[in-house]
């Protein structure tokens, strides 16, 4: 009917390796930029994670017991190649081998993050880590080891996750400790994300030389922003920060050019990069198979005059405000979760409008989801999380791409984050986004043991019916 989604839709829902597996350094696991981002509070401490490396099976149980058609996660690359590059740590590629097979088995499409945060801090001590260009060999290398040991049963694969904030916090660059000020690393930054840019245009040229059938894409944070009034300094303001913050990495990697706006920004600051001109070759003619988006809330934007601070970012874990360009503002109508973060699921119909538009690529909304700080209740005798916000969330998100697939945009599934509850990047067990509650907190591991919230009942009538409806 009408109501329905594709009968492919991919129905899925999200997890990153360090948030999620625990087992922090062990079974020959090297040391990653992650690290770096560790706090006394415990809040960002990812050790035990919520120990999905030794209760996977119990979760894919719990993923067929949903429903899930696909499940993505991402693979610890020092898993893999403890020092980044070098040789295979055979532990960690038979532990993510168990983990697709047992999820083929259950009737799951793994899709795969080859990179996502976690960031080998060795080739940081090596060579710079993305700052050289020689990170892009050994970012091919270890994906093209990963297709290899992988590719007969993953078909959906994600280059990198946020880049575009990844260049933005130091500290996943492996520069500081994650209080380190943006704007005096914006060249580093830069070079990066070309270096990123053509790494990933490399490894999608292998990924589609090795396995023919695959599809592969990567994961941004993706969002609309609105002019914070109706001047035309507001309208310019939001436009050239969509442009500074997501098209100019699209435009790489889906035109292999470099946006003019986003240039003329880089050469007014001196700090455009150097490279070949093949560089824009190989990206013009390895475009992804699709865009995946990590859409979570929007931003109102406001125009910011230079003063005497140029070029000045502030915000953290990402800037929210350029002397020269713009800033970030408070909405007055939408409601925010407890972050502050804005619940706009029109927004998220705008953002997959636009991205469409503007690529004509298909989309997989490999995020999307609301956190709150949550604990266990007794209802009639039973346990669980009544998550009603989330599930209203969910609805309302899932029925805007229910609303633009009608209209004819092909968007291939849609992800939830998270399956479980997992350590948030910044406020570890206090952010909870799950549709399983975990019982542990930030100090306390408890029993680790998965509770179904009523979301997942609720996501779990949605996928059988197909429709949000
Ligand atoms: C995205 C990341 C995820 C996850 C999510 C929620 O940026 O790809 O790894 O952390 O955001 O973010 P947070 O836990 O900071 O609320």
């Amino acid at each position: 009917t009408l109501s329905e989604f594709p009968s492919d839709f991919l129905w899925g829902a999200a997890i990153s390796s360090f948030q999620a597996e625990g087992n922090w350094k062990k079974d020959g696991q090297g040391p990653s930029v992650i690290d770096q981002t560790r706090k006394e509070d415990r809040t960002t401490n990812f050790d035990d994670g919520v120990d999905f490396y030794h209760r996977y099976h119990e979760d894919i149980q719990l993923m067929k017991e949903l429903g899930l058609k696909a499940f993505r996660l991402s693979i610890s690359w020092t898993r893999i190649f403890p020092t980044g590059n070098g040789k295979p740590n055979l532990a960690g590629i038979e532990f993510y081998k168990n983990v697709v097979h047992e999820l083929k088995q259950n009737g799951i499409e793994p899709i795969v993050t080859i990179y996502h945060f976690d960031y080998p801090t060795q080739l940081v001590e090596q060579y710079g880590g993305w700052l050289s260009r020689k990170s892009i060999q050994d970012y091919e290398n270890y994906a093209t080891y990963l297709f290899g040991a992988l590719g007969d049963e993953v078909k959906y694969w994600i280059t990198i996750n946020e880049q575009d904030h990844v260049i933005k916090m130091p500290e996943r660059l492996g520069i500081g400790d994650g209080e380190a000020d943006f704007s005096n690393y914006k060249q580093e930054a830069y070079v990066a994300n070309h270096n990123m840019c053509v790494a990933s245009a490399r490894v999608i040229a292998r990924c589609h030389q090795l396995l023919p059938n695959a599809k592969i894409g990567p994961a941004l944070s993706y969002q609309a922003y609105y002019p914070a009034t109706d001047q035309p300094e507001d309208v310019l303001a939001a436009d050239d920060l969509a442009t500074l913050t997501q098209n100019y990495i699209l435009d790489l990697q889906c035109r292999g050019h470099y946006n003019p706006i986003f240039k003329k920004y880089l050469v007014d600051r001196g700090i455009f990069p150097d490279f070949p001109t093949t560089d824009l070759a190989l990206l013009k003619h390895n475009r992804p198979d699709f865009i995946g988006i990590n859409y979570y809330s929007t931003d109102d934007v406001s125009s910011l005059s230079a003063q005497e601070k140029f070029g000045k970012t502030e915000g953290l874990p990402v800037p929210n405000k350029e002397y020269g360009i713009y800033t970030k503002t408070k909405n007055r109508t939408l409601p925010t979760t407890k972050w502050g973060w804005t619940i706009d699921s029109v927004g998220l119909r705008i953002a997959l409008q636009r991205l469409y538009h503007d690529y004509e690529l298909p989309i997989l909304i490999t995020e999307n989801g609301f956190s709150n700080e949550e604990s266990l209740e007794k209802r009639a005798g039973v346990t669980t999380v009544s998550d009603l916000k989330r599930i209203s969330y969910l609805h309302d998100h899932i029925k805007a791409v229910h609303e633009v697939i009608s209209s004819g945009i092909p968007v291939l599934g849609y992800c939830v984050w998270t399956l479980m509850d997992v350590i948030s990047g910044h406020s570890g067990m206090n952010k909870r986004y799950g549709l399983i509650y975990v019982d542990r907190d930030n100090d306390n591991l408890k029993t680790l043991q998965r509770i179904k919230k009523a979301s997942f009942y609720w996501y779990q009538s949605v996928i059988k019916a197909n429709t949000e409806e």
